[in-house]
This record gives structure tokens, C-alpha cells and sequence, in this order.
């Protein structure tokens, strides 16, 4: 019996940082821990790109443009989906999970989910830095950890 397991190493990587810049205070502390928890797994600085999109609803087409230029070993989707008074919340969360999903199940691309959904401002400060950690940390992590896991299962298949 064989068991995967990726780790968080970054040499040689090359990562997307896909951005909303609707709640843009709270979308950039996602996107600096996000590439900090890169940098700090071993990616070069310069093998992260940053890419801003007005909100949460273009993120997965910009993902999608990123994963067809074959640049990228793994894409991280950060934004913040605010709770207002109306249904748009709901469509622009929805959309933009599902969108992702299928853009990474397509193209084969990592594609990790830094949306937070959140009722709140608090909540997404909390999930940005203060007391619920940043979920930008969270998407890089698992970014890494996936390429490197897929890395190894298609090196055990040659
Ligand atoms: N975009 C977000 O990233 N977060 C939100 O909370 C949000 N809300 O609540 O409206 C939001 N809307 C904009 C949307 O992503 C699109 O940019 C817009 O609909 C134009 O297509």
C-alpha cells in the first residue's frame, strides 16, 4: 500500500494570485499572506503575479485565462463576499466557488478558494489577519501542498 502526501515546498513554482477589489482592505491582507506564506515555503518573489479584478463574480474568469497560459503551476483565488441586504451575495458566492471548481477540474490546474463568504466587515477582518488566522494563508498552503501532492502522484505513474 502506497499513502500521497504533498508538502508545502515551492522551489521552482510559479503561482497566480487572483484579487477582488471589491472589500479591497480586506482582499489585500488575504493577497499579502498569501504571498508571504509562498515566499516563506521557498517561491521566489518573482514567480508570484498578482492579478486585480473589479469583484468575486470575475475571479473565475481571470482564473481561467491564467490557467491556459500553462504559466502556473497553481492559481489562489482571494476575495471578500460581503452579506448585504439583497440575493447578490448568494449568486456572486455561488457563482464564483463553482466557477472555480470547474475551471481546476478542467483545466487540471490547482485552484485554491480564498473567498470568504462572510454576514460581516468583523467576520472577514477576523479571517483576514486577526483572530480567525488569514485565509490567504490557508489558500497558499493548500496551493502548495496540492501541486506537490499531484507532482508526486503523476511522478509515481512514469
Ligand atoms: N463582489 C465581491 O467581491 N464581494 C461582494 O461582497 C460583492 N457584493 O456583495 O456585491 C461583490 N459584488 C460585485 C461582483 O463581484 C461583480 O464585480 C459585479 O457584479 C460586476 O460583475
Amino acid at each position: 500500500m502506497t499513502t500521497y502526501n504533498g508538502y508545502p515546498n515551492g522551489t521552482d513554482r510559479r503561482f497566480a494570485l487572483v484579487c477582488a477589489r471589491f472589500n479591497d482592505l480586506i482582499v489585500t491582507r488575504l493577497e499579502h499572506g498569501a504571498r508571504d506564506i509562498l515566499v516563506r515555503h521557498g517561491v521566489d518573489d518573482d514567480a508570484i503575479d498578482t492579478v486585480w479584478v473589479p469583484g468575486a463574480w470575475e475571479i473565475p474568469i481571470a482564473a481561467k485565462a491564467l490557467a491556459a497560459t500553462g504559466k502556473y503551476d497553481a492559481i489562489v483565488a482571494l476575495g471578500a463576499v460581503m452579506r448585504g441586504a439583497t440575493y447578490h451575495f448568494e449568486i456572486v458566492a455561488n457563482h464564483s466557488a463553482a466557477g472555480l471548481a470547474r475551471i481546476a477540474l478542467d483545466t487540471g490546474v490547482v485552484i485554491t478558494n480564498g473567498i470568504i463568504t462572510v454576514d460581516t466587515m468583523d467576520q472577514a477582518l477576523e479571517r483576514a489577519g486577526s483572530k480567525a488566522g488569514n485565509k490567504g494563508i490557508d489558500a497558499g498552503l493548500a496551493a502548495l501542498e496540492t501541486v506537490d501532492l499531484l507532482h508526486r502522484i503523476k511522478q509515481s505513474s512514469t
